[in-house]
């Protein structure tokens, strides 16, 4: 075996040993005056030097993103295909023909009511006191996202005339705002301040109001539209998930924003206080909270189900804010990070595929709670790649803007971790789509030692869905509900980076859904097995096909001017809102 001292040593000795004995031309040039060879050489420096001088006048970023890949920063710098050129007025231009298929897609949709069933080609209510429009209101910034007029002038006569919220039933407080509340917010600014739009969205946020009436001033998870009142979950007495409770920020600050009236504002910052009071000592939050004593219960930990958009909205949902105005959510969303990089964030035995696990409480006789590591990731977390790579360049960047994609010594330590991890994780999730109808499960589970499943198993070498055996009705885990994040986060992706890799993805996820969701009675259906092919329909669609995966899809192929990242936050149903600057300071820090 070779001794690497020695043959350093052997080359060094080579080196010089060529060097000393005979003299280079240029050397002897140096020495005796300059020879014709070393003055074409000084002239042709000086017009390399006069080029790169012109080129760094027309665009300062060539020579700079060029010395980055010499100089060699990071892997994962490296990795990003070049994508379609940056234009000259520094935009990443559309791809016309797909950012079309997909509206297409969105145009073939009938508008329901709350739900619609695409198989029976009908719709459903969520209360047997009629509806609100979660299809209809859910879809129109979509519409005019599209310029689909004839469809928003179907759905705008809808609202005005149809629309009611004297609805004596139980509605979720958190669902109902996102998509109704969110949606008509989105809808007013997209439509050039319709003011109908501005109304109903008023109206509906101060039948919501009453929910802040709880002894810790958490929400209610439920409320009755019609009597106002807050009610709490049958199947969770006493209990909020936390992912509800604080994912209603955007949507009520932007109100007290365009009204004035600070009283939404007030009543979802205090959530804030309450869950930033209620801080565990690893900086994870529990998916439970009680809504009587506004403290973490133990339960659950996870970027899922319950917990997700906790996360989400520390981030840029919390900034309607212009930078550096509000910190305390820059605060909790590093620590939050932080954590999750500390206790969730892992790799998988064989390929060393990043993704997140769960951490599931297990009390002994004395009660004594230990947590246990579940190596379970439900599509849901899928938003988490892209959320962490726009952090990475906004509380993680040293510069503002950075680069697309950003440089290494634009972030910070924190922005460099979290843009490794956001990288990884949407590759994670891009490779659970190596399904048979390329589209991934509700639910993955990663294969750790323990599960006895040696390699020679038929069980694919990383991940597999729990429960499913050939012939047997799938699992609930097994199904595709036409969920958006990860092409949420190949959007992001590809608006951070240009790197044609995250079109090409989405596009292939697109086709899928063309392929094996769309169903021939209009619409698309949920699929309840992702590795079946024909895939078996179940008769739903979910309004986030409409208000997400296709604005997502067409955001990912129209150009960089639509919706720019620096301008707009999208809330958790992809309802775009505009950045603006509060005049609402309450002192929170
Ligand atoms: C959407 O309703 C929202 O994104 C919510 O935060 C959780 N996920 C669904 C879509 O999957």
């Amino acid at each position: 075996m070779t001794d690497p001292q020695t043959t350093k040593k052997k080359k060094g000795q080579l080196r010089r040993a060529s060097a000393d004995p005979v003299k280079t031309q240029q050397q002897k040039g140096r020495e005796g005056g300059i020879t014709l060879q070393g003055a074409f050489k000084y002239i042709s420096a000086l017009v390399l030097l006069a080029a790169l001088v012109l080129v760094h006048k027309h665009d300062p970023t060539i020579l700079t993103n060029l010395l980055d890949s010499w100089i060699g920063f990071s892997e994962h710098w490296e990795t990003f295909q070049p994508g379609p050129a940056i234009d000259n007025i520094g935009r990443l231009p559309a791809d016309v023909p797909k950012r079309d298929a997909v509206v297409s897609a969105f145009k073939r949709d009938a508008m329901g009511d709350d739900e619609y069933h695409p198989i029976s080609q009908k719709g459903s209510n969520l209360s047997q006191a009629g509806g609100i429009g979660y299809t209809v209101i859910d879809s129109i910034d979509t519409m005019l996202l599209m310029s689909l007029d004839q469809e928003h002038a179907r759905a705008r006569s809808w609202v005005a005339n149809k629309l009611s919220f004297e609805r004596d039933g139980n509605f979720n407080t958190f669902e109902t705002t996102i998509r109704v509340l969110g949606g008509l917010l989105s809808a007013y600014h997209l439509s050039s301040g319709d003011p109908i739009y501005l109304e109903k969205a008023t109206e509906l946020a101060n039948r919501i109001l009453p929910v802040f009436e709880s002894p810790s001033g958490l929400p209610h998870p439920m409320i009755n539209l019609a009597a106002g009142t807050g009610v709490q979950n049958s199947d969770f007495t006493g209990l909020v998930s936390t992912a509800e409770v604080s994912t209603l920020q955007l949507e009520f600050k932007y109100l007290s924003h365009l009204t004035g009236n600070d009283v939404y504002w007030k009543s979802v910052e205090n959530v804030m206080r309450i869950i930033k009071a209620a801080r565990l000592p690893h900086g994870l939050a529990s998916i439970f909270m009680s809504v009587e004593e506004g403290r973490y219960v133990t339960s659950a930990i996870r970027l899922g189900s319950r917990g997700d958009s906790f996360y989400e909205y520390l981030l840029f949902k919390l900034k309607p804010v212009k930078n550096g105005s509000e910190p305390v959510y820059s605060d909790m969303y590093d620590d939050a990070m932080a954590a999750i990089h500390n206790h969730l964030i892992q790799k998988s035995t064989k390929s060393k595929m990043t993704y997140t696990a769960e951490l599931i409480p297990e009390e002994d006789a004395s009660g004594e709670v230990s947590w246990r590591l579940t190596p379970k990731q439900d599509h849901l977390v899928c938003f988490l790649g892209g959320s962490l790579m726009l952090g990475a360049t906004r509380t993680g960047a040293l510069i503002h803007p950075v680069s697309v994609p950003p440089r290494h010594k634009e972030l910070t330590a924190s922005g460099q971790r979290d843009w490794k991890t956001g990288v990884e994780l949407v590759k994670t999730c891009m490779d659970t789509h190596d399904t048979a109808t390329g589209l991934s499960p509700e639910i993955v589970h990663f294969r750790i030692a323990s599960d006895g499943m040696d390699s020679n198993s038929m069980a694919p070498a990383d991940w597999y869905i729990k429960g499913a055996r050939p012939g047997a009705f799938p699992p609930y885990d097994a199904r595709y509900m036409l969920r958006p994040e990860t092409v949420e986060s190949l959007f992001l992706a590809y608006r951070l980076t240009g790197d044609q890799l995250y079109r090409d993805h989405g596009w292939n996820i697109f086709q899928s859904i063309e392929k094996h969701c769309r169903v021939p009675t209009g619409g698309y259906a949920t699929i309840v097995n992702v590795d079946e092919v024909p895939a078996r329909h179940e008769d739903k669609m979910e309004t986030f096909l409409m208000s997400e995966t296709l604005k997502y899809l067409y955001l990912l192929f129209d150009d960089s001017d639509t919706l720019p990242l620096d301008r707009y936050v999208f809330n958790t149903e992809a309802h775009p809102l505009p950045i603006f600057e509060p005049t609402i300071r309450t002192g929170f820090s």
